[in-house]
């Protein structure tokens, strides 16, 4: 199914007195309006190839209908999405479940859809029919050469296809750790994977990153080998300049100063990318802002103040995704609102006086501060976003039009009621 253009104009225009009532009435209290606008238009949001079907818990998998069964209908879902908000101009593949089998063929269907591939993503969190070795004690971290050999290559085969499709970073996200005390020798556990980590680090072409992704538990419940941002970061330094740390934000302990630790890695230099997704308990992964919408807020204000301090361009030097899994919620439906969630937390974040703040920090006026920071927190946005959308040739209210099409509906009528997404 293909969104044509005149129906996102069609729908537009039967909103377009309310909207410009909402817009003029917020913007009047705000300066700098066309500044916040053109950073909303030109930032972009990676969305996860994986996160298109409906996943699963260890309890069980709810089927959804009308998934993508094959990479190129993921590719027509991601269309679908940028069509409606033309912010999730990209796609991040996760490898061997989306295995291109003609680059150049993919390349091109994605850029019929204004996409470009993000980071790759590698997988030695489980085995494979064909893998001669298994990952059950881990994969980098293993304590048999052979296997940790295999966990490389797979990596190494990872970047060839992200070059093949102009990807420029791999995201390394390892299940190794421990589950029970004792099992593994810690120190040993971590120089494996760092020697591992370094020969994939030699294979990354000159303009690539490596993103090394963190996290506290899960599968392994005692230890995780790259377990906190501190773990990541010192992989990061030892492997060189192109290694960075990813952050998802369910991959902390409960209650983490997420913002905290994304200033600190943004003043090293080493913040590469970033997983949005939201959580009450651990690794909940639910839609983006839907339980803790103020600490995303918080989380970009300092993104906004540690990339500002360093010259950064928000809307390329970071790479922005979305991790998260639908269970019981329609996915596109699902990302749609993480999309729009992320852009309303961005928006109020660049709406903070910072001047202000600097100046109420250096009085230590702990009131003033707090003021400052919510007052951008609790500016109805909503509209700036929405006339960011109207600008870029996207629809006002993009879940809206999504129902109004019968998105659903459609991608039933063609890939049929029982469909499941590969990988899950
Ligand atoms: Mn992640």
């Amino acid at each position: 199914m293909q969104i044509e253009k005149y129906k996102i104009d069609e729908f537009n225009q039967k909103h377009a007195q309310e909207h410009k009532r909402r817009f003029e009435f917020t913007a009047s209290s705000l300066h700098n309006v066309e500044g916040v606008l053109q950073k909303l238009v030109d930032f972009q949001i990676g969305i996860p190839s994986w996160a298109l079907g409906t996943g699963g818990t260890r309890f069980g998998r709810f089927s959804g209908s009308g998934e993508p069964r094959n990479l190129e209908e993921k590719i027509e879902d991601v269309g679908l999405l940028h069509a409606l908000n033309q912010s999730s101009g990209a796609i991040s593949l996760h490898i061997p479940w989306d295995i291109p089998t003609n680059a150049s063929s993919i390349k091109a269907l994605a850029a019929q859809h204004g996409l470009r591939f993000d980071a790759m993503n590698s997988n030695t969190f489980q085995d494979q029919p064909d893998q001669k070795l298994s990952y059950k004690f881990g994969s980098m971290q293993h304590v048999d050469k052979a296997v940790r050999r295999q966990a490389v290559e797979h990596n190494i085969e990872v970047i060839k296809h992200g070059v093949a499709l102009g990807s420029d970073s791999l995201t390394v996200w390892l299940s190794d750790g421990s589950s029970f005390p004792g099992q593994l020798n810690f120190r040993k556990a971590f120089q494996n994977t760092l020697e591992s980590l370094q020969e994939v680090y030699a294979a990354l072409p000159d303009n690539w990153k490596m993103f090394v992704e963190y996290k506290a538990f899960e599968p392994n419940f005692y230890s995780t080998t790259v377990g906190d941002w501190g773990q990541s970061l010192l992989y990061a330094n030892k492997l060189g300049p192109k290694a960075y740390t990813l952050v998802d934000l369910g991959h902390h302990l409960p209650n983490a100063n997420i913002e905290q630790i994304v200033s600190l890695l943004l003043m090293e230099g080493k913040l590469g990318g970033f997983h949005f997704n939201d959580s009450k308990y651990g690794d909940d992964d639910l839609t983006v802002g839907s339980i803790k919408p103020y600490q995303l807020f918080l989380i970009f204000h300092e993104l906004i103040e540690g990339m500002d301090a360093r010259g950064m361009n928000h809307a390329t030097d970071l790479g922005w995704m979305i991790d998260a899994s639908h269970n019981i919620k329609d996915p596109l439906e699902d990302l749609l609102q993480s999309v729009e969630a992320i852009m309303i937390a961005y928006a109020q974040a660049l709406l903070v006086d910072r001047k202000a703040l600097t100046g109420a920090q250096q009085q230590n006026d702990v009131a003033r501060c707090q003021e400052i920071l919510q007052e951008a927190y609790r500016t109805d946005v909503r509209p700036i976003v929405a006339e960011a959308r109207l600008r870029s040739g996207a629809a006002l209210r993009p879940l809206q039009l999504f129902r109004e099409l019968k998105v659903r509906e459609n991608l039933i009528n063609e890939r049929g009621l029982k469909t499941v997404a590969t990988g899950l």
